[in-house]
């Protein structure tokens, strides 16, 4: 075996480079302020670290091995752990001392002793479900870990009723129905049409399945539901598997299918979905989703060309600084027989990795906290992000690199607009945060919000308890963790009743419109 060794890229650079260790943190030292009481729970944050460099050396920093990671509160003690998850690809890998797979998710690209293996980082998110934990990633069925230890308990395919061969790593909890939605996409493997959407129970029986066909194998990332429907929008990012041997990446940009949005009737079939049609927009992730009378609002962070242009290009393989990520609202008008939908203003900052009040998830809802972007704090910051996106030329204030580049906490209140907000100062940046509220039954947004602080100079990391309402008088507490925490994706809390109930605590008792 040789000592692993990564090339001088910027991936692996500043806050990409790789830390390869499982720490465990007994109590984190209180650094300001004071701890609120009545946050007791578990807070499970998932994101990509490298075990080895990648069969080439250059890659992309949604590739990488999954860390699983969580903070456990304690009346005011807060503990801390990361864990490698323990897959298939993580143990072969280990066996061989070096990478098996090359350039993201392309299965064309693995070592030979790696043919029959999954490709699969278990690096994207973290969700309840019986009294395990799920660790998922959308190219792969989940991996279950202990929920105090994160120790790797096993791949997951709900006692064998999923027969989908992934699920995404965006599933939602319907805070009445009290089940977790979940889909695969590509369904049936790398390239394929199929679709898969299921409703679990809180211990992973299935209580709904419609399988139907995509309009080509696309990039679905994350979806919504709300109390009637489910919404799946198709932003035209194509595997097309020849395309994939011939250039190496797994997606490529083709505007000519615009973004296609198909809305499933909950509980019902195939038939029943209609389909809508827009111009190539493109996002990353969605927001929520409501009924409004007939119109269905679906909200996202979207951009008006390809977002992901920084990896995966059209057919002329050109990198380019995309239109900037924003929080728009689609309509789609459920009445009517069109078959367009309508694209609203953006509204507010450049956002990536926005979360809700989850108590409101399919329903009306009022606040979101997000990440906001913004102008580098100097030339030598926005080279830094500009680098590691391999982005040249354009300015680098278009958009979030969630690794080197800055970040502010921030709030959007929809319905009067207003914005609010903190930062940690220059060459800072935060984590996707996590409402938590005050009680099971406090208003929407009465809480507090989580987030993890990334120094980037001083390669460490706090944890960070605000009033979700009040970002901008700064943390109620801040904790050193000790130990710098590499970017991380998603996540979720899991109140401490939760570890006796079984149910994840969502059921909301106060009274919405529209229930
Ligand atoms: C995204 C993230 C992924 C992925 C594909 O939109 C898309 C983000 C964290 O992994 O594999
Ligand atoms: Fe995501």
């Amino acid at each position: 075996m040789k000592a692993p060794h990564f090339p001088n890229l910027p991936l692996y650079q500043g806050w990409g480079r790789p830390m390869r260790v499982e720490s465990s943190v007994d109590s984190l030292v209180l650094l300001d302020g004071t701890p609120p009481e009545g946050l007791n729970g578990s807070w499970y944050k998932v994101g990509p670290d490298r075990q080895y460099p990648p069969r080439h050396g250059d890659d992309v920093f949604i590739d990488g091995e999954g860390m699983a990671h969580v903070f456990h509160f304690d009346r005011g003690t807060v503990s801390y752990r990361s864990r490698w998850i323990r897959n298939a690809r993580f143990l072969a890998q280990e066996k061989a001392g070096r990478s098996l797979f090359g350039e993201y998710r392309n299965p064309f690209d693995k070592d030979p002793s790696a043919r029959d293996i999954s490709g699969g980082t278990a690096n994207t998110n973290a969700v309840l479900c019986g009294d395990q934990i799920l660790i998922l990633k959308e190219d792969d069925l989940p991996y279950a870990v202990h929920p105090k230890t994160l120790e790797t308990i096993g791949r997951f395919d709900y006692g064998g009723k999923v027969k989908a061969q992934r699920l995404s790593a965006h599933p939602k909890i319907d805070p009445v129905a009290d089940s977790v939605l979940n889909y695969g996409n590509q369904a049936k493997g790398d390239g394929t049409l199929d679709m898969a959407f299921y409703e679990f129970d809180q211990e992973g029986n299935i209580r709904d399945e419609i399988w139907f066909d995509a309009p080509f194998a696309g990039h679905v990332h994350d979806f919504c539901f709300t109390k009637n429907y489910v919404v799946f929008a198709f932003h035209p990012l194509v595997t097309d598997l020849e395309t994939v041997k011939r250039t190496g990446f797994f997606f490529q940009w083709r505007p000519q299918h615009g973004m296609k949005i198909a809305v499933l009737k909950r509980r019902g079939t195939a038939a029943d979905i209609r389909w809508f049609d827009g111009p190539p927009v493109s996002f990353g992730h969605t927001v929520n989703a409501f009924e409004e009378g007939s119109t269905l609002c679906f909200d996202l962070l979207m951009s008006q060309s390809n977002v992901f242009s920084f990896h995966f290009t059209a057919e002329d393989g050109k990198r380019s600084m995309p239109d900037p990520q924003k929080l728009r609202r689609i309509k789609i008008d459920l009445a009517g027989n069109g078959a367009t939908y309508q694209i609203t203003p953006e509204i507010g900052p450049i956002c990536e990795l926005a979360r809700i009040d989850d108590r409101y998830l399919g329903y009306p809802y009022r606040y979101i906290w997000t990440l906001f972007g913004g102008p580098p704090s100097s030339p030598e910051a926005g080279a830094a992000q500009g680098a590691m996106a391999g982005v040249t030329g354009g300015g680098t204030d278009g958009f979030i690199d969630i690794f080197n580049g800055e970040a502010d906490v921030g709030s959007i209140d929809r319905h009067t607009g207003a914005i609010d907000k903190y930062s940690f100062g220059p060459r800072t940046n935060v984590h996707e945060s996590q409402f938590v509220p005050r009680t099971p039954d406090s208003p929407e947004g009465d809480g507090w919000l989580l987030t993890i602080v990334n120094r980037l100079e001083e390669h460490r990391s706090e944890l960070a308890i605000f009033d979700a309402l009040k970002l901008s008088a700064g943390p109620l507490a801040l904790y050193d963790i000790g130990v710098r925490v590499r970017s991380t994706f998603h996540g979720n809390w899991v109140p401490e009743e939760t570890f006796r109930t079984h149910r994840y605590a969502m059921s909301r008792k106060v009274s919405v419109s529209g229930v």
